[in-house]
């Protein structure tokens, strides 16, 4: 099937980049809109998405809803066809959860395959069907990867930083095999999209590459990556630049941004993204904000305008919808932009480009970057021995501490034969990953073994260095490991090594590193601006006279490099050079510093070194700095000896910057807060014990200090002055707090034994987040109520026969995408169909008061009430049990429902709940594809403030 694949190009001559390469200079382009949204439009039931094929499916399929494109073609053929109509120049197919890993969830990740070849054909034939009908105008079929349900690299365990529960491979199988379907079915183009995890991009982009590769073709490859917060990051915590800098390497045909955001909330991060990539610019954003009901307001008039200003500004070259638009959206999208001339690719000058959860750039202007050394188990005793006792929390204070100390990359290192060094790489890599003071900076992966490099590769989301890669095994084993390296999209350092063994005379160096560049150029396609030769820095004043010269031959070797091959970048492990004065620190830094004070100028662009002790050139005495240039630069013969004369009487201490403890001297509930919103937790355990004895109850710690702490983290977080990793950190060290006190808690409930009341949970059918409602559980075990907690998926069926069999005293449901609130109506029309009379709670992130007052209150007469968070969850229950006061709190509840209801009753097509145009204007509110198995819960209509903290960490087991 391929065949087709090949057919098509040819009618567009060579390939189908290059033609499209020229349309894109004429005019903007047009992609589809929502999906999700029009489905929901067909209203369609369990059974419509069951089909005769999938009649006695043993499962729940309702809101499958890639499986259509098997069960209802025809539905997905007629909103494929009416975005052709409207305009589109591209359509995407309907394959956002088609692949195994996402549809797990449904019991179908066998017909992953088929459903991408099925999505592909029918997107295929209503394009066809439409070019076939205007022919001057081709319409083109976008292969669609989405991100799956799972995040490479976050864990979904708060107690487990480092555990995660996909894996790089898992993400590149299943990707190749949807890429396999889609191709097969005749998808035009690919498009990777609404990526938060850029791992998992990267992971997508890997299996593309690879199966471009091994079937011998190409086709256009799209990128659009999601920032999903106030702080203009991705879920996973890059920033657009640094996003961009990840996948660069895929040499994408266009890269952009869709969902999560309107237009107007995208803007910043779309005008970056047009500024800084080589490459055409997308954007599909949602019809504006979600209101209460998680529908989309934003009319295709006012999407336009937005549209409009964009396209004039010059920022975009194709543009469509996400979440909520319509035909009409996309009609009104190519009116408006079709006198617009696009954007032109703006020429990028060549440079390295890393990143972490930032990007780094070094060009030629930059300063010297330093390379954090000490995370290397061959290079300190001491990280050795943290690494082989396997404390990793310590080891990684290690890390933070250079970066602290000024490292721009950090350089990790675990080979020691003793260890599993491919274990220890992926844990510490996946550990870091958690630490955004570390993760910031981009990885250095270096190990002799290719195999512990691979596996680094497979842990980081940013774009980082392979340490490294030379013609030690020969020409072929160079350039394959050249090629993985562009596939991973990672920057190499090249040692001077060839088959004969390492270079040490400047003539060497020059020679091997010039053919290295040739092979890496011309033949392998390598970048030039990503290779970082390492011409090797040898140790001076060995007292072996061979070794005099080796600083010398590495400062020419420098000069020569940089002079005769283009755009690479040259580095050194500077500490090497001091070895024979081991044990005198004060001697080693000042040997460094003039070692790199003549290698920069020579134009030695980084450096692996000791971050925390760089001594600085102008601060060495002039006799010691006068002994160690003559060793550095082999200026007299005797120079070594002079040196050691002087090097026993050289004491003191290096210079060590050390981290800022005055907030210890604080009073304790800022102490608190200080470590949650640093999500340091060197000494919460200590401090929470402080406050438990000085406020004589576990709970008011908890309600009091910490919730105060977190209530400034969810502030800073709304106000984007953090984001999600540092909130995550913020959250276990939270966790580690209230660890800590919950014995404590329950030793004092000990006493008082009585059941409160039996109350039954359950996340309803359609859905399966259960974070919210398990924090709810905690809290009402711990105040003493039975809790029968149903799971997640549950039916109406299955939660009142429990309830009725259990005797319970209330019902309380979760839900967390928007489909759950149409399933909590159906609920309550059935106990009120079934006469129950127990309250119904309504809890979850996509719930509200509004919601529960106007759409579910009024089909069931018993007490229905909306539960804002957890921490309201004792009170209303206690309310609700008590005789004496819930009818007075009943009777309150309803008749602010009332009010509520008449309010929207007046005011019904406006949304008085949340004013748009004021959370707009903060930026504050985003939004989700409806049909995201994965969407996180603080994806809704609310500003960030108003969440509770734990609703906005949706990867955190909070049980
Ligand atoms: N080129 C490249 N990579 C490299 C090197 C290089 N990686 C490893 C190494 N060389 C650079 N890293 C170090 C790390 C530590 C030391 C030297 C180089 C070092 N350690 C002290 C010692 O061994 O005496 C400290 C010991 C301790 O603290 O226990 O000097 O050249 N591409």
């Amino acid at each position: 099937m391929i065949q087709q694949h090949r057919w098509f190009n040819t009618m567009f001559k060579d390939n189908l980049s290059t033609y499209l390469t020229e349309q894109f200079k004429q005019r903007i382009f047009i992609l589809d809109g929502g999906m999700g949204t029009m489905i929901q439009g067909y209203q369609l039931q369990e059974s419509d998405y069951r089909g005769e094929r999938f009649r006695d499916f043993p499962h729940d399929l309702k809101g499958n809803n890639d499986l259509l494109c098997l069960t209802q073609p025809k539905i997905i053929y007629d909103i494929h066809t009416a975005y052709l109509a409207a305009g589109a120049d591209f359509i995407e197919t309907n394959s956002f959860n088609s692949t195994a890993i996402a549809l797990a969830d449904y019991h179908m990740s066998e017909l992953a395959y088929e459903f991408n070849v099925a999505a592909a054909k029918l997107a295929r034939q209503a394009a066809d069907d439409m070019t076939a009908k205007t022919p001057e105008k081709p319409r083109f079929v976008i292969g669609i990867l989405g991100p799956t349900n799972r995040t490479a690299s976050l864990s979904p365990d708060v107690n487990d930083p480092g555990f995660r529960n996909v894996s790089y491979d898992e993400l590149v199988h299943a990707y190749t095999d949807a890429i396999r379907g889609l191709i097969d079915g005749g998808a035009h183009i690919i498009m990777i999209e609404t990526i938060f995890d850029t791992l998992n991009c990267k992971a997508a982009i890997f299996a593309i590459d690879q199966f471009f590769a091994d079937h011998n073709i190409s086709l256009p490859v799209m990128i659009s990556g999601t920032i999903t917060d106030a702080s203009g990051r991705t879920l996973s915590g890059q920033t657009t630049a640094a996003f961009w800098h990840s996948v660069r390497h895929a040499k994408p045909f266009s890269i952009g941004l869709n969902c999560a955001l309107g237009a107007t909330a995208m803007r910043p991060y779309i005008l970056e993204l047009s500024k800084i990539a080589d490459t055409f610019i997308s954007m599909h954003a949602n019809a504006g904000l979600p209101n209460a009901f998680g529908e989309y307001d934003e009319t295709p008039a006012e999407m336009a305008e937005i549209i409009h200003e964009f396209a004039q500004s010059g920022f975009i070259n194709i543009v469509g919808g996400c979440c909520g638009t319509t035909p009409k959206h996309i009609q009104a999208l190519a009116e408006t932009v079709k006198a617009i001339p696009p954007r032109p690719i703006p020429t990028i000058p060549k440079a390295c480009r890393l990143s972490g959860l930032e990007p780094l750039i070094i060009d030629e202007t930059s300063l010297f970057v330093n390379v954090g050394e000490r995370t290397n188990v061959t290079g300190s005793i001491r990280f050795a021995e943290l690494i082989r006792n396997e404390d990793y929390t310590t080891a990684l204070n290690v890390a933070r501490d250079q970066v602290i100390n000024g490292a721009q990359i950090i350089d990790v290192n675990m080979d020691e034969g003793m260890l599993d060094s491919e274990a220890a790489m992926v844990k510490f890599l996946n550990l870091i990953a958690a630490e955004p003071d570390i993760s910031r900076v981009p990885v250095m992966i270096d190990s002799s073994k290719w195999s512990v490099i691979e596996k680094g590769l497979q842990c980081i989301q940013g774009k980082g260095v392979i340490n490294s890669i030379s013609l030690k095994d020969g020409e072929a084993a160079f350039l394959e490991k050249a090629k993985l390296a562009k596939r991973y999209g990672a920057a190499v350092i090249v040692m001077a090594f060839d088959e004969t063994g390492q270079a040490d005379t400047a003539d060497r160096k020059v020679e091997i590193c010039t053919r290295c560049y040739d092979l890496l150029v011309n033949k392998a396609d390598f970048p030039a601006e990503d290779i970082i030769f390492d011409p090797n820095i040898f140790a001076v004043a060995t007292g072996i006279e061979e070794h005099n010269n080796y600083g010398l031959d590495f400062i020419h070797a420098t000069w020569r490099i940089k002079e005769t091959l283009p755009h690479a970048l040259i580095s050194g492990g500077v500490s090497n050079v001091s070895f024979a004065f081991r044990g005198n620190n004060p001697i080693r830094e000042a040997i460094h510093a003039v070692f790199l004070y003549h290698a920069i100028r020579s134009g030695m662009t980084m450096g692996i070194v000791n971050a925390g002790s760089l001594a600085i050139y102008e601060d060495i005495p002039k006799d010691l700095l006068e002994l160690v240039e003559d060793v550095i630069l082999n200026r007299r013969p005797d120079a070594t000896d002079r040196l050691l004369e002087v090097a026993n009487t050289v004491k003191g201490q290096s210079r060590t910057k050390t981290e800022d403890l005055s907030w210890r001297e604080k009073p304790i509930s800022e102490r608190l807060s200080y470590s949650l919103v640093n999500g340091n937790n060197a000494f919460i355990l200590e401090d929470a014990e402080e406050a438990r004895l000085t406020l004589k109850s576990p709970l008011s710690v908890i309600e009091g200090p910490l919730m105060d702490g977190m209530n400034i983290v969810g502030d800073l977080f709304g106000a984007g002055k953090m984001f999600l990793p540092q909130v995550v950190k913020s959250a276990r060290v939270m966790k580690q707090a209230v660890a800590h006190l919950i014995p404590f808690l329950e030793a004092a409930q000990n006493g008082k034994q009585q059941h409160k009341g039996k109350i039954l949970l359950a996340t309803v059918k359609g859905d399966v987040h259960d974070i919210g409602k398990n924090i709810v559980g905690v809290v009402l075990r711990c105040n003493n109520y039975d809790v029968i907690d149903l799971g997640v998926m549950v039916s109406c069926e299955k939660i009142l026969e429990a309830a009725r069999k259990e005797n319970v005293d209330i019902i309380g449901l979760s839900g967390l995408i928007t489909p759950s609130l149409e399933e909590m109506v159906y609920v309550a029309k059935e106990m009120e169909r079934l006469k129950f009379t127990i309250p119904l709670l309504i809890g979850g992130a996509t719930t509200s008061r509004a919601h529960t007052a106007i759409k579910i209150e009024q089909n069931y007469s018993g007490p229905t009430i909306h539960v804002v968070d957890a921490s309201r969850a004792v009170g209303v229950a206690s309310q609700l049990l008590s005789d004496m006061n819930k009818p007075d709190f009943v009777k309150t509840t309803r008749e602010e429902y009332v009010k509520l209801r008449q309010r929207h009753q007046a005011k019904k097509s406006e949304n008085e709940f949340i004013p748009l145009t004021s959370a707009r204007e903060n930026k504050l509110q985003i939004d989700w594809k409806n049909y995201h198995a994965i969407k996180p819960s603080f994806l809704n209509t609310r500003t960030f403030a108003d969440y509770p903290l734990r609703d906005i960490i949706p990867y955190i087991d909070w049980t």
